[in-house]
């Protein structure tokens, strides 16, 4: 058996359609009347989207504890997962479900302590050896990315392309962990990215193409009813 192979630590059957609500993104958009957070996590939730993540990269602690509280009572309300970037302490304080790191982030190990033994904890990943090592974390599930260009994120890290997101399936897959896939996903590439191997593709992006907020909960609608 593989390392790491069985029912994995939080473990958790993941939908195909993970959103990311990232507020630097939307914030950038420049939209008037401004589409608040909680605006888009409502017409997200409305249209059937079932996993959040919650990105506030240059929120203030108190902030972004405050819309986690938010975004997690909405989400509990509607049956969807919410898992926060970054931070298991503000994870464990706002009851959300899990907590998404990256290779320069709490590791995994270190997440449980706080976020504990049963929280859905997600790694990102970018290369074959980051993959490789991730059978042996902790984690619910791993991220492999970008697999196409993105300007939403500085990764340090060039495209990994479709044959990189197949291979990482092999791996994670044989040690019993979904494998989610991020970077440049939009809705017309999201079918190959999946039959790729990837159990999910996480999106920025591509889910807030719309004009105003009620096209923004028709295009996750869309997404949705695509995947
Ligand atoms: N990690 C790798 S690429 C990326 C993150 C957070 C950004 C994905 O954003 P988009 O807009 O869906 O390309
Ligand atoms: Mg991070």
């Amino acid at each position: 058996m593989a390392p790491g192979a069985g029912v994995r630590p939080g473990h958790v059957t993941m939908p195909r359609l993970y959103a990311i609500l990232d507020v630097d993104v939307l914030g950038g958009l420049g939209r008037t009347p401004a589409w608040t957070p909680l605006h888009v996590c409502d017409a997200w939730l409305s249209a059937g989207v079932r996993l959040i993540q919650l990105r506030a990269k240059s929120f203030s602690s108190g902030a972004f504890l405050e819309l986690a509280d938010a975004c997690v009572s909405r989400c509990r309300q509607a049956g969807a997962v919410c898992i926060i970037n970054d931070r298991a302490d503000i994870a464990a304080m706002s009851g959300a479900d899990g907590v998404h790191v990256g290779q320069d982030d709490l590791s995994p190990t270190d997440v449980r302590v706080v976020a504990g033994p049963n929280a859905i904890v997600g790694w990102s990943t970018h290369d074959d050896d980051q993959v490789a090592d991730a059978t042996v974390q902790p984690v619910s599930y791993v991220a492999i990315g970008p697999v196409f260009g993105t300007h939403t994120k500085a990764t340090g890290y060039g495209a990994v392309g479709l044959a990189q997101v197949t291979r990482a399936a092999v791996v994670v897959h044989a040690a019993g962990t979904p494998l989610v896939a991020i970077g440049g996903i939009t809705l017309e590439r999201a079918p190959q990215v999946l039959a790729a191997g990837a159990d999910s593709v996480a999106v920025i992006t591509d889910l807030l193409v719309a004009s105003d907020l009620a096209g923004v909960q028709l295009r996750a609608r869309t997404w949705v009813s695509a995947l």
